[in-house]
């Protein structure tokens, strides 16, 4: 690659992480970290794209300071009744992506040790079972009441 060229690509990543909280673990890019309002003692949700370029792996751990616990979770649906369960992890397919969001898979935050705010941004970690870890920067967007999870 020439050295102008590696300068416009670099150019270009840096604006691309600018537009949205996102980060690069290992070969997963982490999009689009957003959380909804939450009260402190309460019960948040962080979600997120996953964009895979490497090989398959999994996420296995989530961590932030900002709560007691956090658990990766899916949500699912059976005969109209929404149900969380606590799931050991999530695996992103070798090219693959996998979007964390509402009714689906979510970093449960369990006891929160503050409010989030519209507008509010904190990191949480993410671990992959290949050994790959790495923090990025979560939104919290918006000011509606926490919606089922
Ligand atoms: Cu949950």
């Amino acid at each position: 690659m020439s050295r102008l060229l590696g300068l416009v690509v670099a150019g270009m990543v840096m604006i691309t992480a600018c537009a949205t909280p996102a980060g690069q673990v290992g070969g997963i890019r982490i999009e689009n970290a957003w959380s909804r309002p939450a009260a402190a003692g309460s019960n948040g949700a962080v979600y997120f794209t996953l964009r895979n370029s490497g090989g398959a792996d999994r996420l296995v751990a989530a961590s932030t300071d900002v709560a007691r616990a956090s658990e990766i979770h899916k949500t699912s649906t059976e005969g109209g009744v929404a149900r969380m369960t606590h799931v050991t992890g999530i695996d992103v397919p070798a090219g693959g992506s996998i979007e964390l969001k509402p009714g689906s898979y979510h970093i449960m935050l369990i006891g929160l040790n503050r409010e989030l705010r519209g507008g509010d941004k904190f990191s949480i970690t993410l671990t992959f079972q290949s050994g790959a870890s790495g923090t990025v920067t979560v939104e919290v967007k918006g000011n509606d009441p926490p919606p089922a999870y």
